[in-house]
């Protein structure tokens, strides 16, 4: 009976648009969908600095070592107070880590392709961040304050990455013909897996009824999808480069453009640990989470002796 009056004040608050804050009371499958997908997209923010870090030693300028620099640093931010949105939930950070590095926690399946060229740094800041951001906007309005909070600062950054990734690909679009091959080769390779990052089609999407239900999700898959396949093409024109896509076409009946579905069954494969990378990425967060133990033994040695002579005081 109590549970029922809890029920509806939380059905109320959905229906109201309000969000639902830490202490509010609310279904146990909504607490573990929203750690599930924090903590996921949280991974995803630490997983992504690798394949970027990788050209930070051999960024062509120092202009561009800096912005990259930052970039990345954000990305390190961005984990962070994912991290501790989740934790608001009752989980342990200590936990969620341990499923990321023991490989049981999902990470964007992105991040699972390697960085080959100078010009994947253009590709990912315009692809990756950009699907990222066609993604993330509709979170700053999702049904969970902290996780809304987290993603209004982690939007205003994220725009910025896509602009940086686009400047780098309009200098080599309009560069030298080399420039220009080298623009068009990471085109190639970054949009289908790009595509992928909204998740399967929604006819296939486990969570997604929930997630619209609950407003964790404000639009689905294959909508955000199409939305990002119409902001792109005409910035690809414009670079005067070729969607590696023949079946894009503009398509007046729907006011946007047909496009060739990415191939499932690689993204199968990827989210389940055999994508190019998988185990390199694995790899080098163990080899970082490792290496940083004694950072770690330091901080909390150090907030124990303060706690002591505060006590003491
Ligand atoms: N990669 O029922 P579905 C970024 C999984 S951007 C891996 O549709 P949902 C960044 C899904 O988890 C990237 N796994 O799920 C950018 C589920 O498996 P489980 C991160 C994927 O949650 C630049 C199963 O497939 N962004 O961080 O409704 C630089 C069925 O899917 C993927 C976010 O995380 C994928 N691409 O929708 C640095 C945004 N797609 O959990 C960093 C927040 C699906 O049932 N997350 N799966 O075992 C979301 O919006 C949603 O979670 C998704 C998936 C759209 C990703």
């Amino acid at each position: 009976m109590e549970n029922n009056k809890f029920e509806s004040q939380f059905e109320a608050k959905l229906a109201n648009n309000d969000v639902i804050e830490p202490k509010d009371w609310m279904p146990e499958n909504y607490r573990k969908h929203l750690i599930r997908q924090i903590s996921q997209h949280a991974h995803s923010e630490i997983v992504g600095m690798l394949p970027e870090g990788n050209w930070i030693t051999r960024a062509p300028s120092l202009r561009s070592k800096v912005v990259l620099l930052a970039k990345v640093q954000d990305e390190g931010g961005h984990g962070l107070y994912l991290y501790t949105a989740a934790e608001t939930l009752g989980v342990s950070r200590d936990e969620l880590l341990d499923n990321l590095l023991t490989g049981k926690a999902k990470y964007s399946s992105i991040f699972n392709y390697p960085t080959l060229t100078w010009a994947d740094m253009g590709a990912v800041g315009w692809l990756v961040d950009g699907a990222a951001i066609m993604n993330q906007v509709m979170l700053q309005r999702t049904s969970y304050g902290p996780y809304s909070r987290a993603m209004i600062r982690i939007c205003k950054e994220e725009s910025f990455h896509q602009r940086q990734g686009y400047e780098i690909m309009t200098r080599m679009a309009f560069g030298t013909p080399e420039q220009k091959a080298m623009a068009q080769d990471a085109l190639n390779r970054w949009w289908f897996p790009s595509m992928m990052m909204f998740g399967p089609p929604d006819a296939e999407s486990p969570n997604s009824e929930n997630a619209l239900k609950w407003r964790i999700k404000r639009e689905t898959n294959d909508q955000l999808r199409q939305k990002f396949v119409n902001q792109t093409v005409p910035q690809a024109e414009y670079l005067g480069l070729t969607m590696p896509d023949p079946n894009i076409k503009w398509n007046e009946a729907k006011k946007g453009y047909d496009y060739s579905d990415p191939d499932w069954t690689e993204f199968k494969n990827v989210i389940s640990g055999n994508g190019p990378c998988n185990k390199e990425r694995l790899a080098a967060r163990n080899k970082a989470h490792n290496d940083g133990a004694w950072v770690r033994e330091a901080a909390n040695a150090f907030a124990k002796k303060r706690k002591e002579v505060y006590e003491a005081a």
